[in-house]
């Protein structure tokens, strides 16, 4: 019968984990503070109980390197003809009250972002209250959540007690924190109280920065459209967390996580016609998901040069239903500049605490997720994502031409190459259509670049289509095709960039381009000086 066909193909998931455990790998070495890995948590963890903050005392920092804090006493409030106060004591003042609607909310973060008045919206949030929840709810939320919320961030300076250094362009950094703290510094994003954080200006400090303040996602409304339903699922999945994190006892969240900044210069990424490995293995489904069936694996998140995307927007795919499902995804967006083409961003230990159906317009928050993911020694959950932005092509073509080829094989082996100290135990990749959705990106062909860079990082694939049933099987075969054929990676480079040409001229199947030209004799070492001549001469 037809429901005995297996709905996967390739390798089985057993041999993709090595006959290992789902939990044997592991992405990041334990913990170690180092000059370029801040741990804002004492070590060694306390047997029970949430980690304590490091150090004991509060320092700060308030310069460019760091995250200025709300509680900085640095953060002056410049306030028209009155003194300038300190920004922090009128946030404490106007949180410290019993709030029984959101148009009081919106007042009190207006009174700390008075120059915002007149700009900002809050129309979403509004609408949230009047007309997705009930009377009771909404009082349930202002009776009880919202105090608690309140508390969380204004727990801010005894929480955070060291300084948040930024991850800047260009650099390796890795920051180690608490689930608790991170709660408390989204409690700030959620009150809008982070400084210099606001402005669209691209010149301005934090111009090559996500957004972080949540006033972007409490004006993400537009009248009659679809959007501004996936945008009030988004805040259910929202208030869930914060009601999850500020529950007392053993629900509270006691764990820790990494958020790891890699940049390779383009110079020491692989030469990608040189590398003489062939393709290993893949298993690939058309069913499930990267974060629920990719459990255990590096699961790739879909991401945008500025992580996050359109989380606090209207967007509502593949990173921004992981960010709101698990958010402390979310604390990403406060520390990491823009990523360039060599660089991708690792986060291990985060919790999801929402269960959802649908995606994008469809997307429904359907209630409390359970997360019984182990800890690593370090205290952090065992999952681990990185986030890697592919190109977004207006004009398909381009995505074949070689530089752009050549970008995204660098982009996913930055993501995919692992640390030195875990080299030996590094997890297989999970993923799927990268770069295909939003960014209109042809899968046959990311599907082979993520499965070259995945190769020479020396790991297998778990490949989600996503319903895909076709996919699934031309993938499988062509697969099947190289792996059956030996063919090196060099080999089907040669044939990519071969490809480029007879792409803008042709309108040809992809695959049987590659297995007429496979059958050909491999590329020789004329041609492949040839290749760098062309290298330098193809602009995009
Ligand atoms: N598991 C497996 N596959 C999935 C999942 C999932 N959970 N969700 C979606 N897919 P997209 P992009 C498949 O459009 O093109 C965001 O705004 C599905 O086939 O999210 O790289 C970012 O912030 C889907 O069409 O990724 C960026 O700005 C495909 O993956 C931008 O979108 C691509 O998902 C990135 O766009």
């Amino acid at each position: 019968p037809l429901d005995d066909v297996p709905e996967w193909k390739g390798v089985s998931m057993d041999e993709i984990r090595k006959g290992l455990g789902v939990y044997d790998c592991q992405e990041l070495p334990p913990i170690c503070a180092s000059s370029s890995h801040i741990v804002l948590i004492s070590l060694p963890l306390p047997a029970r109980g949430t980690p304590k903050p490091y150090p004991t005392y509060q320092v700060e920092k308030w310069c460019q390197d760091y995250v200025r804090m709300p509680h900085s006493k640095h953060n002056l409030y410049l306030n028209g003809s009155r003194h300038n106060r300190n920004r922090w004591e009128i946030i404490q003042e106007s949180l410290l009250q019993n709030f029984v609607s959101t148009h009081q909310l919106e007042s009190a973060i207006l009174s700390y972002n008075h120059i915002y008045a007149q700009r900002w919206d809050f129309t979403a949030l509004h609408h949230f209250f009047s007309e997705v929840l009930d009377e009771e709810e909404t009082n349930t939320f202002f009776e009880t959540l919202m105090p608690k919320m309140v508390q969380l961030a204004l727990q801010l300076p005894v929480l955070v007690t060291g300084s948040v250094p930024l991850l800047k362009r260009h650099t390796n950094g890795t920051i180690s924190l608490s689930q608790l703290q991170i709660a408390s510094l989204l409690a700030n994003a959620f009150f809008c109280t982070f400084p210099r954080r606001n402005s669209t200006d691209p010149q301005s400090e934090y111009g090559r920065y996500p957004y972080i303040n949540f006033n972007r996602l409490f004006s993400a409304y537009k009248e009659g459209k679809w959007k501004c339903e996936s945008v009030m699922e988004k805040m259910k999945c929202i208030f869930h967390y914060f009601r999850r994190v500020t529950c007392k006892g053993g629900a509270a969240p006691e764990g820790v996580v990494t958020i790891q900044r890699r940049y390779i210069p383009k110079s020491d990424c692989p030469k990608w016609d040189e590398q003489v490995q062939t393709l290993l293995p893949l298993h690939i489904t058309s069913r499930g998901t990267i974060e629920a069936e990719g459990t255990g694996f590096l699961q790739v998140d879909f991401a945008n040069k500025y992580v996050g995307g359109g989380v606090l927007g209207l967007g509502c795919v593949q990173e921004e239903i992981r960010f709101v499902i698990c958010p402390e995804l979310m604390v990403t967006m406060l520390v990491t500049e823009e990523l360039d083409d060599t660089e991708a961003l690792i986060v291990s230990g985060v919790e999801r605490y929402s269960k959802y159906k649908g995606y994008s317009n469809s997307f429904k928050w359907i209630g409390d997720y359970v997360d019984e993911t182990p800890k690593d020694s370090s205290g952090r959950r065992l999952t681990s994502i990185v986030a890697i932005d592919a190109l977004y092509f207006k004009n398909s073509q381009m995505q074949f031409n070689i530089n752009n080829i050549i970008r995204e094989l660098n982009k996913a082996y930055v993501g995919f190459v692992g640390c030195e100290a875990s080299k030996n135990n590094l997890p297989a990749i999970a993923t799927g259509n990268w770069g295909c959705g939003a960014f209109r990106g042809n899968p046959k062909l990311k599907v082979l670049l993520q499965l070259i860079a995945a190769t020479v990082a020396g790991r297998s694939m778990v490949y989600f289509t996503f319903g895909d049933t076709n996919l699934r099987d031309d993938i499988a075969e062509m697969h099947k095709h190289f792996v059956k054929h030996e063919t090196n990676i060099a080999h089907i480079f040669s044939l990519l960039l071969q490809y480029q040409e007879f792409a803008s001229t042709e309108n040809s199947d992809f695959y049987r381009f590659l297995y007429n030209r496979s059958k050909m004799k491999p590329i020789t070492q004329h041609l492949s000086k040839n290749i760098h001549t062309k290298l330098s001469v193809v602009k995009e």
